[in-house]
């Protein structure tokens, strides 16, 4: 992953914005549950949580892994990618 900062990302927790009825949601949490790992995650119905989403990653969709804090995180969707993402960083 490409970063100009000194801060290597990877290395912070992720927080996983999710929402309970989601069948994406589900195959991303099972795959942690499989996995052992153990990340923050967010209920977007919640309403904060699904506003901070919106204003950072542009869009409710879920789920959505926010990788990085502040300016500098990114915003990762796509179910598939997240458990790469989680596969390679985190398992
Ligand atoms: N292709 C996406 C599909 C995600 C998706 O469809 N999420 C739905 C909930 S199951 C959603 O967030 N819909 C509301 C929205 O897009 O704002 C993935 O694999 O993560």
């Amino acid at each position: 992953m490409s970063n100009s900062n000194t801060t290597d990302s990877a290395n912070i927790n992720p927080v996983l914005y999710y929402s309970a009825f989601c069948y994406f949601c589900q195959k991303v949490m099972m795959f942690m549950c499989q996995r052992g790992i153990e990340l923050e995650t967010r209920s977007t119905s919640e309403r904060e949580h699904a506003m901070t989403l919106r204003e950072g990653g542009g869009k409710t969709q879920v789920p959505c892994l926010r990788i990085g804090e502040g300016s500098n995180a990114k915003w990762l969707y796509e179910s598939d990618d997240i458990i790469r993402y989680l596969q390679a960083n985190h398992s």
